[in-house]
């Protein structure tokens, strides 16, 4: 065969082309390749490889092919999707299984052979005019026991560029594993075109938009989408992949951030966070902690007895809304710097500058937006009024561009995990910051027990409470009991594992107002340092441990010196919900028993136990219960 695709590759590449990818001596590369250019036919071919040259070529093919467009600032360029093309499709979203894995039906899938088949259909010269870019990236540092080496296939040169400013090179990689490499393949096309505002040429046959995963293969295929969630393979696409072959190995692959946190001694410890996406995972690693290595998939293996983490990727692809000067100084000032920057789906203005939604008070009066020249007041077909940005508008941008960057990021061996914290958007349950009793209740009541109020980052109603475990759900491709079991096993044996935290970021009073400020989050992540490094001690409740108000206030007075912590806030934040809780158990309970596939026993005996403690405390004290009580 691998004569055959040469000989093929020949045919359809030019000469310096065809070189650069033969150079690797991997014959599954060049089939892979071979196969996807006589399906697809592009028009060319090009081979990027880790030279800064082939860089500069891809980002001036999105400027060409008008993907992009250049805005003011020297290294910023704007990207537009259809406009209903502005997240992730979770519908069409599906791993294509052979018959004999059953994943359970919270997961979306379908049988492996349909699905190739399908898929196969739409890719069908879909390249038609097109070129292809191939690039080659590694997930995880280089050269480190987490490294993932990818091949990425795409016509769309905007979701190359942007795999550029997030992952790290890898073509070299690939040349020095030469025929011993096991890696991860993407395959992506952003299908016809249509013109939006600007000129910029957006996915249109969205009909046909689908993401198909196929495990057996390690291959995802894209079609019909530009929005990064869908496209942009070493992102959701490889975290898919990633969880699966550490199912199999024995090691995790999360949707977490990675961050330092500075004792008062100076030294540093490294927490993960899990948090739906929308709900405060890149705002915690950029104001929470000190220093950021990720802001949104960690891999974790045990190493010497140690959890140890990295990033999997190397940048970030933020969520613009709400990113104002004075809550989000890091990311406010890294956007009007001179880094490279991508920014999606925002309204430009007049002089070619980027407005998002948040950023003042009132809207602008006119600029360009997906859907063409935009003014205050402008409605769609159906009679909505069309806002300046989506809600979902983002950016994309290398971490190193972050002052706060760890000079961790790119070390082979990771950082020592010392906490995780799980968070979600709960208007009504946990309380803003908690510890668990231990890892097995951490794992089954902070985590397998999560659920989110739905967002903007994928398509669909938002507001809605759904069941999210680890905040992976859109992720998993493994059953769901098999996955919190690997969790329970991942920490289960350690002599020491990393404390386990919940996070609510969203609480609300009765009448609906959030009880907390934005960056109240500094004060939680240092209550949860101290807790790790044993400087303070906790009050025991029926669902973990809270803090005591003295330490807040110290905490608060440290962090924002003008603030007063009042007894008052306390109470109403840190007041134990107990019909809340109860009802939170039942939902996880059902789900559980009636949906989930292999749940491990503990999980029911664990929300089992807190059930108890909660009525217990119940018929002690009542519905509503002060910290003060325990
Ligand atoms: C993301 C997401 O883009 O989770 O990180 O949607
Ligand atoms: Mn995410």
């Amino acid at each position: 065969m691998d004569q055959d695709a040469i000989g093929l590759l020949e045919n359809r590449l030019d000469g310096v082309n065809f070189k650069k990818l033969i150079a690797i001596d991997n014959p599954m590369v060049h089939d892979f390749v071979a196969k996807y250019v006589e399906l697809c036919r592009p028009a060319s071919v090009f081979v990027c490889t880790d030279d800064g040259a082939d860089i500069d070529y891809i980002r001036k093919a999105a400027l060409a092919n008008k993907e992009e467009a250049q805005l003011a600032g020297e290294n910023h360029t704007v990207h537009f999707d259809n406009f209903r093309d502005q997240g992730r499709d979770k519908e069409n979203t599906k791993f294509l299984l052979p018959e004999t894995y059953n994943i359970g039906p919270e997961i979306n899938a379908m049988p492996r052979d349909k699905g190739l088949k399908e898929i196969h259909r739409v890719l069908h010269r879909i390249m038609k005019g097109k070129e292809l870019y191939i690039r080659f990236f590694c997930l995880g540092p280089t050269g480190s026991p987490f490294t993932i080496p990818c091949l990425q296939l795409t016509d769309s040169a905007y979701v190359a560029h942007s795999e550029d400013l997030l992952y790290r090179q890898g073509y070299e990689e690939f040349i020095r594993n030469g025929n011993k490499n096991r890696f991860f393949r993407f395959v992506h096309s952003q299908g016809r075109l249509e013109e939006a505002g600007l000129g910029l040429m957006v996915s249109r046959d969205l009909k046909k938009r689908r993401v198909y995963i196929d495990l057996l293969k390690e291959t995802v295929f894209s079609t019909n989408t530009q929005y990064g969630g869908n496209t942009i393979g070493m992102k959701k696409l490889a975290l898919r992949l990633a969880i699966k072959r550490a199912s199999d190995e024995g090691w995790l692959a999360e949707h977490m951030l990675l961050m330092g946190i500075k004792g008062d001694d100076g030294s540093m410890i490294y927490f993960t966070g899990a948090f739906p996406s929308m709900c405060g995972k890149t705002s915690t690693a950029t104001i929470g902690g000190d220093t950021i290595l990720g802001d949104d998939i960690a891999l974790l293996k045990k190493i010497d007895g140690k959890i140890m983490g990295v990033n999997m990727e190397r940048g970030i692809f933020g969520i613009m809304p709400g990113i104002n000067a004075s809550d989000d100084a890091t990311q406010w000032k890294a956007l009007h710097s001179d880094a490279e920057i991508i920014f999606s789906n925002v309204l430009v203005t007049e002089g070619g500058k980027p407005y998002w939604d948040g950023m003042s008070d009132t809207w602008p009066d006119r600029g360009i937006n997906h859907s063409g020249d935009w003014f205050n007041g402008k409605k769609d077909d159906l009679g909505r009024t069309i806002p300046p940005a989506h809600k979902n508008a983002r950016f994309s941008m290398p971490l190193e561009g972050l002052e706060i960057v760890d000079p961790n990021l790119h070390n082979p061996n990771g950082v020592e995990v010392s906490g995780i914290i799980f968070g979600g958007r709960d208007s009504d349950t946990f309380v803003p910051v908690e510890e668990s009793f231990n890892w097995l209740h951490g794992v089954i009541t902070k985590a397998a027990a999560l659920e989110s109020e739905t967002t903007a980052a994928t398509l669909g109603k938002r507001g809605v409470r759904i069941f999210n475990p680890m905040s992976n759900i859109d992720f998993l491709s493994i059953p769901i009991g098999t996955y919190i079991k690997n969790h329970l096993d991942f920490g289960g044996d350690l002599h020491d594992p990393p404390r386990i935290f919940s996070v609510n970021y969203f609480l609300k009073d009765m009448s609906g107002q959030y009880l907390n400020h934005k960056s109240d989050k500094r004060v939680w992540v240092r209550w949860m340092d101290k807790r790790v490094r044993n400087q303070i001690t906790a009050i025991r409740t029926p669902t973990g441990l809270m803090p005591y108000y003295d330490d807040l206030v110290e905490i608060f007075g440290t962090v924002f010196p003008n603030v007063k912590y009042t007894e008052e806030e306390y109470i109403s934040q840190f007041t134990l919900r107990i019909p809340q809780h109860l009802a939170k158990i039942k939902r996880t309970q059902k789900m559980y028993a009636a949906r989930i596939l292999y749940t491990p026993p503990e999980l029911f005996e664990v929300l089992e136990e807190q059930r108890e403690r909660l009525e217990d405390a119940r018929d002690r004290y009542g519905n509503y219960v002060s910290p003060f009580k325990f």
